[in-house]
């Protein structure tokens, strides 16, 4: 293969909602380059892009896919992404590493939810775009009300480029206003006759060939009195003015595509050749130390690794954009985040799951290794003596969760591994170990996420695994101060088991006085692993129990703690002061001790107003206007309190605290709800006190399971 430079590397990433012809122009885009010698398609599960098991099964894409065609004298890398946004982290990383997003429409279906979204996502990192509206043979194809909705949402920068003659199946024919020609397409689609503009299109074609003309020259000033000269331009010499106004944000081109019947994909080809910025057209990346990489082939060698996969008949790969320098087999580059010096060997570029050897690549490609040992997405990778960090991808945080347990006894350590796996591969899938819960979290996107992770742990990984409820986890505290004692008394045979402890609990707060009548001998504070503290106060005068004793009633009092008394949850911010009790000169022992501890705990927390805490989250609810008195309506539902309403475009975002009870299962109503249309993200904000009935049932449910523990 051909060694191309930072000059005739293209980097685009194909984006937009599911079903929208992603993978299908895709392929179209390699068979017209010679790539492949037959066009696959998602219905006979033959693309080069969807090639995983599970796209078949689910007849569209999973996973972004490495692509790449070489078109005249340029390499075009293309990352076909899924357009679920359950499969967001794909998105996010593809935008991390191409240069140019082209985001493909439905002619028939039009804007719709994940164009938004991703629309919002090349927004925030100021990613060109190109918009491709596709499917113009479809029965019910309509370019006109496509682009303006895409103006309605996008902006005015959305600029017709292409417009199809006519629409629906027996489509055959493409104008262009940049190079002003028409493109009739034979049957079956593939390379088009150039032809004059017909006399009846010539008006229309001229007043947006003058449009974008307008734009082009906002960006070169030199273009207009050419125009104005020549009373027309070409292709070429406007490229300066749309590569500036693409990078800028200014335009967002429109082409038009069948990529079923294949017409459209060469000439965007082109464009993306000829227009799009090179590697090195492109803003210098900031690295976190404050300097800047340029694409330059000469540099020191750089890379940034923004996907890993694991495939039994592909092989575990990582994949990387070489950011400065040019690579080659054999390199030896320290990974900066993990300090460990790597040896690169083969490199790939790939076309799905076929790979081809590559020599050496340069600054602004994209390639591939077998999966590097100490390597993870989002390392940077640079020559020995430089400490190089190349920004991360900034994965969005979790939206749903659910415990895994493993089918089968004895397979928990595969499970973990295999969790590993899939959370190395895709990084917005988190696993938690939950001490307290007792459980594996595994958090997601959606439901549909976790549903494919799921899959993916039968398929790949061989184990079967059940899902079941996450728990809560709540916390327990109290609200009165009491007294109690416990005397624990055991005669079993030869020697017998006592001790009595009198203990205090009160709540604590910071602040809170010594305890009342008390005379205090020592305070230990201790900070909880679970948040809160407890204080412990020896109150022990006249030696009524020996010192060496009230570690052990500690340990009994922290024992209850990990199990509080309502319902098992961590128990926090108590004091416990130990006032009196009573020994054996014989049966008293530190496990009797323990014990005694832990009872007068629990029967003092129990008589001590408890109080049930549960997590609350602060939740941003991001909705369309049209809709959001919708969400508005059923936030109460979820004992949910709205903490604000703000603006952001054609969106109100919703401000929301919501009990983390609420929030599991809030994806998939939220969805239902909005059709789709409204998304929200989510962070721990406190725990908050769970209404008494709420709390009494949690209570009894709770010691229906409970065993009792003397
Ligand atoms: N009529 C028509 N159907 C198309 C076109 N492009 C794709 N499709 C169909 O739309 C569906 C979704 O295509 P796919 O490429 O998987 O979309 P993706 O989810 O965006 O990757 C499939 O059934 C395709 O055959 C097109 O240009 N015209
Ligand atoms: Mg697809």
């Amino acid at each position: 293969m051909k060694s191309y430079d930072a000059w005739h590397i293209r980097n685009v990433a194909l984006l937009g909602h599911a079903g929208s012809g992603k993978t299908t122009l895709a392929e179209s885009m390699l068979f017209e380059s010679g790539e492949i010698t037959r066009r696959g398609s998602v219905e006979e599960r033959s693309t080069v892009s969807d090639y995983h098991d599970l796209e078949h099964e689910r007849g569209s894409s999973v996973f972004s896919s490495i692509l790449f065609a070489e078109w005249r004298d340029y390499k075009i890398n293309i990352i076909d992404t899924p357009g679920y946004i359950d499969y967001v982290g794909d998105v996010l990383s593809a935008l991390r590493v191409v240069d140019t997003a082209i985001m493909v429409l439905d002619a028939h279906n039009g804007v719709e939810v994940g164009t938004e979204t991703i629309w919002k996502y090349t927004e925030k990192f100021r990613t060109p775009v190109i918009a491709v509206v596709n499917k113009i043979d479809h029965d019910q194809s309509n370019f006109s009300r496509t682009v303006e909705q895409a103006k309605d949402r996008f902006g005015r920068e959305v600029t017709i480029v292409q417009y199809p003659l006519q629409e629906g199946p027996s489509c055959s024919t493409i104008i262009d206003v940049l190079t002003m020609t028409a493109y009739v397409f034979p049957d079956g689609g593939g390379k088009p006759t150039k032809q004059p503009i017909p006399d009846s299109e010539v008006e229309r074609a001229s007043a947006l060939h003058n449009a974008l003309v307008e734009i082009i020259a906002e960006n070169d000033e030199t273009l207009m009195d050419h125009y104005l000269e020549k009373g027309e331009l070409d292709e070429a010499e406007m490229r300066k003015g749309l590569t500036l106004a693409l990078i800028r944000r200014q335009i967002v081109p429109v082409f038009c595509s069948s990529a079923k019947k294949n017409m459209g994909a060469g000439r965007l080809m082109s464009f993306i050749d000829v227009v799009v910025p090179a590697p090195v057209e492109m803003p210098p990346v900031p690295t976190a130390g404050g300097s800047t990489l340029t694409a330059d082939p000469k540099g020191k060698s750089c890379l940034f690794v923004f996907k890993a996969s694991s495939e039994p008949n592909v092989g575990d790969m990582s994949f990387f954009r070489v950011y400065s320098g040019t690579i080659h087999t054999g390199i030896d580059l320290v990974n900066e985040q993990t300090g460990v010096t790597e040896r690169l060997g083969q490199l790939y570029v790939v076309n799905g799951k076929k790979r081809h050897d590559v020599v050496e690549l340069a600054a602004g490609d994209i390639g591939a290794v077998v999966k590097l040992k100490n390597t993870h997405v989002n390392n940077t990778l640079h020559e020995k003596g430089d400490n190089l960090v190349l920004p991360p991808i900034e994965f969005p945080p979790s939206k749903v969760r659910i415990a895994v347990v493993s089918h089968r006894k004895g397979e928990e350590d595969k499970l973990g591994l295999a969790l590993n796996h899939l959370h190395e591969e895709d990084p917005t899938l988190v696993i938690e170990h939950a001490k307290d819960l007792q459980q594996t979290i595994l958090h997601g996107q959606g439901e549909m996420h976790l549903q494919t992770a799921r899959l993916r742990i039968t398929s790949r990984f061989k184990l079967d695994v059940d899902f079941t409820p996450a728990k809560i986890p709540y916390r327990e505290t109290i609200r009165r101060r009491v007294d109690a004692m416990y005397r624990h008394k055991k005669q079993t045979g030869g020697a017998g088991q006592f001790a009595e402890v009198h203990m205090r609990v009160e709540p604590w707060f910071d602040g809170l006085p010594s305890p009342d009548g008390l005379s205090v001998r020592g305070i230990e504070e201790h900070d909880l692993p679970w948040g809160g503290k407890l204080v412990f106060v020896n109150c022990i005068v006249g030696g009524v129990i020996d010192q060496r004793f009230l570690p052990a009633i500690m340990k009994g009092v922290m024992e209850k703690m990990a199990e509080g008394p309502v319902t098992g949850s961590y128990v926090r911010d108590v004091r416990v002061s130990v006032y009196d009790g009573k020994m054996h000169p014989v049966d008293s022992n530190e496990a009797a001790f323990k014990t005694a501890g832990r009872m007068a705990f629990k029967d003092a927390f129990i008589k001590a107003d408890p109080l049930l805490l549960e997590p609350v989250y602060d939740v941003n609810i991001v909705v369309p206007e049209e809709i959001v008195g919708d969400v508005l309506s059923d936030v109460p539902v979820r004992r949910s309190v709205i903490q604000g309403i703000d603006t952001d475009g054609h969106y109100q975002v919703v401000r929301v605290k919501m009990p983390l009870a609420e929030l599991d299962g809030y994806a998939t109503i939220l969805r239902s709800l909005s059709q789709g249309r409204a998304t929200y993200d989510s962070a721990f904000a406190d725990f908050e006190p769970v209404p008494t009935q709420l709390q009494h049932k949690l209570h009894q449910d709770y010691l229906v399971h409970a065993h009792d523990e003397e």
